[in-house]
């Protein structure tokens, strides 16, 4: 997906019921975790995000619900839908992103490279083409 990774996420499914899902950092993530954030009691039909990072590395998974996720950077512009808690996507590279809400009580997780800072962020998408010019993308 434009550069973006779909990774699996192992999952087990667990005696009485229900799956078990899990990664760890340097094993299954390549990144060193620093932050864990997720978005919830989010209502359906809400898009989030319309913006991009600059040095921020980040795995995106849904543990319970659907969400669609829009991606663009210089190799083109892609939907997924996240719906699977055993699919996650790694974005590595500074990437155009927008969240769209499919379900009601959807769940995004996020595991981050590193702690929040807003300068790391661009919020304006001229800019952020801009940005990808500049690096030489
Ligand atoms: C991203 C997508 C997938 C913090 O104070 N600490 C944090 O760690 C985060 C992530 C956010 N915030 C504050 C900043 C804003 O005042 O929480 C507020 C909402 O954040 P934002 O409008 O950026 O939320 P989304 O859903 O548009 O974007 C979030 C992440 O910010 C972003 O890094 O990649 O999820």
């Amino acid at each position: 997906v434009v550069g973006c990774k779909i990774v699996h996420i192992n999952t087990i499914p667990t005696v009485d019921a229900g799956e078990l899902s899990f990664f760890e950092a340097i094993h299954d993530v390549a990144f060193e975790i620093k932050r864990i954030y997720y978005i919830s009691k989010v209502p359906e039909g809400t898009r989030r995000g319309f913006h991009a990072h600059k040095k921020l590395k980040q795995l995106l998974f849904c543990p319970y619900g659907r969400i669609q996720l829009v991606l663009e950077n210089e190799k083109g512009r892609e939907e997924i839908e996240l719906s699977d808690p055993s699919i996650g996507v790694m974005i590595e590279e500074p990437t155009w992103r927008e969240m769209l809400w499919i379900q009601k009580d959807s769940v995004l997780c996020v595991a981050a490279s590193d702690f929040y800072d807003p300068n790391d962020y661009i919020r304006n998408y001229e800019e952020f083409k801009k940005y990808l010019d500049e690096l030489g993308r």
